[in-house]
Order: C-alpha cells, then structure tokens, then sequence
C-alpha cells in the first residue's frame, strides 16, 4: 500500500472550498450593476412597445371612422344618438359612453366600420353595461370599450354629436375600480381648438392611467 496516509483530502477540500465572502460580495455588486444598467432599458422597451400598440389601435379606429364617414357623411357618433335612426340604442350610463358609441357604430358592418373582434383582450366593460341587441362584428350584446395597453378605456370625442361633443368632459371607469371614474376633457392645441375638432378626436389616458398628464396619447397627434 504505496503512501495512503498522505492528504488524499487535501485536494478535494480545495477544490470544493466555495466562493469566499470577498468574492461573493463583488459577484453581488456586479450583478446589482447589470441590473441597473439593464433594467431601466427592458422596462422602457416595455413602454415604448405599448405606446406604439396604443397608436397603431388609435390609428385603427381612426380609418374605422373614415370609413362610416365616406358612407354616411358624418363621423360616428359618441353618444348613441344616430343622426340616421337606423342604429337605435339606449342612452348610456354616463361612464365610458364615447368610446362605446365608437364601437357599436364600427361594429355594425365591415363595409362602413371596423371589425374589432380580434382585439378581444383590449375589449373591456369596465362599467358593466350591455346593448339591448347583438353588434353584428363583435357578437356580443354587452356595451364593451376598447382600452389601451394599460387597460384604462379610451375616450372618443365626435363632431357628430351634440349631447357630448369636444365640449363637454366625459367620464371613463376604471378596471376594477369599484365605479371609480376619471374625468377626460378633449385634447387642445395652443390656440384652444380641440384636436381633430373637425372630424373627431381619440384618446389614451397613457402610461400613468391619468387623462390630462404630458403622456396622453391622442389621434390626432398632439402637433399636428
Ligand atoms: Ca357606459
Ligand atoms: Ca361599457
Ligand atoms: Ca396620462
């Protein structure tokens, strides 16, 4: 038996040692340094990616509503009063009643609307309201909105409309809020005419789900 009391263990203990606390702290602090540095950037990738979806479905519902206009000669309505009395509805509930006349106006044909059922999970009735009929496009009978990437519902202002209009703010309940309702007012440029006030005016309470605040989103676009 060639030398077996030698330090056969003596390799293995070294080997197996682990990182020293000096050592783990400085993997710590690098990690936290990544993280810092990359984190900022995912998020705001995250946000710069809702902004866009938010627009290209505000820009949606936008050619939805030149469509019915070059058919109809008036842009959809925002507060379920047809100037043609075909489409009649109840009135509303006061909460979220712009963006839901947009949508039972767009949801009736293909030809003069906007079929809006593949954005199922941007459908939300935060207000638990519903139609007495069926909108053709969506097939359902509830008075659903159309929200932005952060969920809040958007608001639709019409030229059309005399109840509502640019004029007067209209209210929006929130997501499970518990009838919690914020208060949109339309979008203004420098000179105080509303945007889009000769055709009709969306609106995206933005990232901090308040209406009024520098990051709205609009179409039109603010500038322009
Ligand atoms: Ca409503
Ligand atoms: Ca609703
Ligand atoms: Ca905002």
């Amino acid at each position: 038996m060639p030398m077996s009391h030698g330090h056969p263990s003596s390799r293995p203990i070294a080997t197996v040692r682990g990182f020293t606390l000096i050592e783990l702290l400085i993997v710590i602090a690098i990690l936290g340094v990544l993280a810092a540095a990359f984190l900022p950037d995912l998020l705001g990738a995250k946000e710069t990616a809702n902004e866009a979806t938010t627009l290209a479905n505000l820009q949606r519902l936008a050619s939805g509503c030149e469509s019915f206009e070059r058919k109809h000669g008036f842009y959809p309505p925002d507060d379920f009063a047809d100037p043609e009395n075909k489409l009649q509805l109840k009135s509303d509930n006061g909460a979220n009643t712009g963006i839901e006349s947009l949508v039972a106006f767009l949801s009736q044909s293909v030809a003069d609307g906007q079929d809006l059922s593949d954005m199922a999970q941007r459908l939300s009735n935060t207000d638990n309201d519903s139609n007495e009929i069926l909108l053709p496009l969506l097939s359902r009978k509830d008075r659903v909105e159309v929200a932005d990437e952060w969920g809040t519902p958007l608001c639709y202002f019409s030229k059309t409309t005399k109840n509502l209009g640019f004029d007067k703010p209209q209210q929006v309940a929130l997501a499970g809020g518990d009838g919690l309702r914020l208060t949109a007012k339309a979008l203004r440029n420098a000179d105080g005419m509303p945007l889009g006030g000769r055709k009709f005016q969306l609106l995206s309470a933005g990232r901090d789900q308040v209406f009024g605040t520098e990051d709205d989103l609009s179409w039109p676009q603010k500038g322009q």
